[in-house]
């Protein structure tokens, strides 16, 4: 069994490796025996037995068995609501989205109710009567999440949903309880320059609050994790304190926190950001608490 198991991995190795200009760091086997081609915790390459030539499905799709819960919180986001749909909807694994409206004003809510609701088998829409949070919103989506593993997907168009498939791998082989989005990893742009400094100081106080953290993106929106794993912790926040109270008490919990390069866009305040740097203070705060609290 070893044995052809290694065969397997050295052919798709040498197969997947054809035409490609960069040097193969790295193979591992996924679930179903297909293998997974990684440079730097990238996903580069699938390939399974059956296939005939991998290179001819590679990043056709991923070999995610798993289903993945997309946790969906949105506030007013009428402007960029359907089209976070379709492109979520389009990324090739088996999936269940989970949108929070989050007691939207702007007609988000309608959108939901009126061309969302009950049309795709694969979306799910809960409501909040009224305003309660980013953090709220998640905790709905997570109370009601049935798949293996859960992602959060923000209703805007900053974070590429493709890159799904970057992030899968890592969990879905078994090699990562939790894997983080880096956007300093990989490309930034548009971001205001208080914003980035706000984050930078959020991931610097991560890492010094917590031993063993050596993350580079504590505020990424794109966090994936074992679902399991997620229902257990018990979470207090309801704003964007959300992100650090997670991050707080993963690392707490003593599992390591696994980065995967992501591009990332900013949108502005007339786009509808809402976050401001100020936030940061909230959330450095948050990170101090759960250092010593629960
Ligand atoms: N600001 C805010 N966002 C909310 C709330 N409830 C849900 N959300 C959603 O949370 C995400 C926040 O996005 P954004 O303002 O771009 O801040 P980000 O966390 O820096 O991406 C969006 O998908 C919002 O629609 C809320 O009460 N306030
Ligand atoms: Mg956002």
């Amino acid at each position: 069994m070893l044995v052809d198991l290694y065969r397997f991995a050295s052919t798709s190795l040498r197969r997947l490796n054809k035409g490609m200009d960069d040097e193969v760091i790295g193979i591992h086997l996924g679930k179903g025996g297909s293998a997974l081609l990684l440079r730097d915790n990238v996903l580069l390459k699938t390939a399974s037995p059956a296939s005939a030539d991998a290179t001819d499905q590679a990043s056709a799709t991923l070999p995610v068995t798993g289903l993945l819960s997309v946790a969906m919180p949105a506030y007013n986001e009428r402007e960029t609501l359907r089209e976070i749909i379709t492109r979520v909807r389009a990324v090739p694994v088996r999936k269940e989205i989970i949108i929070v409206d989050d007691g939207s004003t702007d007609g988000t809510r309608e959108i939901l109710q009126e061309e969302i609701e009950g049309k795709y088998p694969d979306v799910r829409v809960l409501y909040h009567t009224e305003n309660r949070g980013k953090g709220a919103a998640i905790c709905t989506a997570i109370a009601h999440a049935q798949g293996e593993y859960l992602i959060v997907q923000d209703a805007d168009l900053e974070y590429d949903p493709a890159e799904y498939l970057k992030l899968l791998p890592l969990i879905e082989s078994g090699q990562a309880d939790v894997v983080y989005g880096s956007r300093f990893l990989g490309s930034i742009r548009k971001m205001r320059f208080t914003n980035l400094v706000a984050n930078k100081l959020l991931t610097w106080g991560t890492n010094i609050l917590y031993p063993g953290a050596k993350i580079t993106d504590e505020a990424t929106c794109y966090k994936v994790f074992r679902l399991d794993l997620l229902k257990k912790l018990p979470l207090r926040s309801r704003r964007f304190d959300f992100c650090p109270e997670v991050t707080a008490k993963t690392l707490k919990r003593g599992y390591k926190i696994h980065e995967v390069p992501i591009n990332y866009v900013a949108r502005t305040e007339q786009q509808g950001k809402k976050i401001r740097w100020t936030d940061g203070f909230d959330a450095l705060w948050t990170l101090i608490k759960y250092r010593f609290i629960d």
